[in-house]
């Protein structure tokens, strides 16, 4: 069948991404399918209506990524833009519409209901070849697994444990990320073995790691270094999730010649020693760690598998191995008072040399404990429509006072960044991609 796969993701906070969840959908249809993928950060509505005409796919899946930006202070939602896209697809084609995506994924019915789709694949894309499939021999597609239609949800599968096949796109697909900060992006596993009580991301990927071969990572990693990517993004929820698979892929790195620097989430968990120099020695450069407070009875609280302690010692690591270091806070969970918050922002001010981002009120995700606790707490009901953001409101302190005590530490410091810096900064990173700096660039905020 003709299969077109869409990325209506333009968002350039805090800068474009490559949509490399296509990438595997795709990879995952191409030897049985003919594929194409439209990007609208490249494509315009005339493009796209172009497209359609000449291609005049049969199916079209639509990837939906952002369900908004988790920013209460600055919110944007992006499910109506979807829906709206949707329904001019409609007007310019008659393709079977399938929705999916790692937003998509977190509140699978919700979105549906809006998008008015024909049908939604819950979790990894990799499903998609079985409803494709299915769809050009006419066959039942009500029970297929994780398959949600008109007519009901086949139930929820396991995580995907069939291979997994990255489709590279051609250089012209790549070009509009070379020329803006030259980023493409790489994963090296999937799933989080950690507990945090308000993360989505170990039920968008699953609880269990699948590795990657890290001589796979590698000569994936490689490719996209000779299709001209000047940086790579490691897209795993925590990269040091597995300590040891993190090493291998690093020391694969160096020995298959990757020469190009590389970034992506660390938990800033108890490290073996030397972990951090031999990343830098594989080309690491950008260490963002997952911090979120630097209270223990708040870390406790979000069930974090890591100290105050540890933070201290894997920041010290990471600056002595050379690397930028930057900690993203979430602040305002259950337990947070102006005393966990003042605790926190004292003992931030013997991280150095660090970029700071503060995101402040928590979104509540279904299917998280953090959930539960907001539902027993009285503080959403069940059945509630979270689709539009809902932030948690911790008893002792509200978000405002919250954003009152950061801003005011924070003064002037320019690398303390309130949320993930929003349009303004946006612009400026545009603007150094522009003139040919490479990469998230927040070290020039590092104070
Ligand atoms: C890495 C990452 C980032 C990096 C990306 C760097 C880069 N250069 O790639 C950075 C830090 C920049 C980032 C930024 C943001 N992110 Co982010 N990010 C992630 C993360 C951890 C991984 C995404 C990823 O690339 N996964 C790997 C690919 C292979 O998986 P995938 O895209 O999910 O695709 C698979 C399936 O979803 C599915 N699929 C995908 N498309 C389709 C389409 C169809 C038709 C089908 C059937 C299936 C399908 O198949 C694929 C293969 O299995 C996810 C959380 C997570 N674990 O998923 C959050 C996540 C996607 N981000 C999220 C958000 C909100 C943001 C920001 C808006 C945050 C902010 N305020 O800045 C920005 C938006 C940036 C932008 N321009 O879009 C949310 C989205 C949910 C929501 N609430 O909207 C997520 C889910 C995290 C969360 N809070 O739960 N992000
Ligand atoms: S370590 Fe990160 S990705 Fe894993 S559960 Fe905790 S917050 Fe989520």
């Amino acid at each position: 069948m003709k299969i077109l796969l869409i990325s209506p993701n333009t968002l350039t906070v805090p800068y474009p991404v490559y949509p490399i969840g296509l990438d595997y959908v795709a990879g995952a249809v191409s030897d049985r399918h003919q594929v194409r993928i439209a990007d609208m950060n490249i494509l315009s509505r005339d493009a796209l209506a172009l497209l359609l005409r000449e291609f005049s796919p049969e199916i079209i899946g639509l990837s939906c990524r952002n369900i908004d930006n988790t920013e209460a202070g600055d919110p944007l939602f992006f499910v109506n833009g979807y829906q709206e896209l949707v329904t001019w697809l409609r007007q310019h084609s008659e393709a079977v519409i399938v929705c999916g995506g790692s937003g998509f994924s977190i509140m699978p019915e919700e979105i549906f209901s809006v998008l008015g789709a024909d049908y939604g694949i819950i979790g990894e894309g990799e499903r998609f070849g079985l409803l494709a499939d299915a769809l050009e021999e006419g066959a039942d597609t009500t029970n297929l697994p994780g398959v949600l239609s008109a007519r009901g949800r086949g139930k929820t599968p396991p995580p995907w444990n069939g291979g997994r096949t990255r489709e590279f796109g051609s250089t012209s697909h790549y070009q509009f990320y070379l020329e803006k900060g030259g980023m493409l992006n790489l994963q090296t596993k999937r799933g989080c073995s950690f507990r945090c009580i308000y993360c989505s991301y170990p039920h968008i990927e699953g609880k269990k790691h699948r590795l990657s071969k890290p001589e796979e990572v590698a000569r994936t990693a490689l490719r996209l270094q000779e299709a001209g990517a000047k940086y790579l993004f490691i897209t795993d929820s925590a990269f040091d999730s597995d300590i040891k698979h993190s090493l291998d892929v690093a020391r694969a790195f160096k020995r298959i010649g990757i020469k190009i620097p590389w970034g992506g989430f660390f938990a800033p968990v108890r490290l073996p020693a030397g972990y951090f120099t031999v990343m830098k020695e594989a080309g690491l450069k950008h260490v963002e760690f997952g911090t979120e407070s630097l209270s223990d009875r708040m870390l406790r609280s979000y069930r974090k598998p890591f100290r105050t302690r540890d933070v201290f010692a894997a920041h010290r690591q990471a600056r002595q191995a050379g690397l930028h270091v930057a900690h993203y806070f979430l602040m305002g969970g259950p337990g947070e008072s102006a005393s966990t918050v003042t605790e926190s922002l004292d003992n931030i001010e013997n991280l150095n040399r660090t970029a700071l981002f503060f995101f402040i009120g928590i979104r509540i995700y279904p299917r998280t404990e953090l959930y539960d606790i907001a539902l027993d707490e009285g503080k959403i009901t069940a059945g509630m429509n979270m689709l539009e953001p809902v932030f948690y409101e911790a008893d002792d302190i509200d978000r405002e006072a919250i954003a009152a005590l950061v801003t005011a530490r924070a003064g002037r410091r320019i690398n303390w960044i309130i949320g993930s810096g929003g349009a303004r900064s946006a612009a400026t990173v545009s603007k150094m991609h522009d003139r040919g700096y490479t990469g998230p660039l927040w070290e020039y905020l590092v104070r």
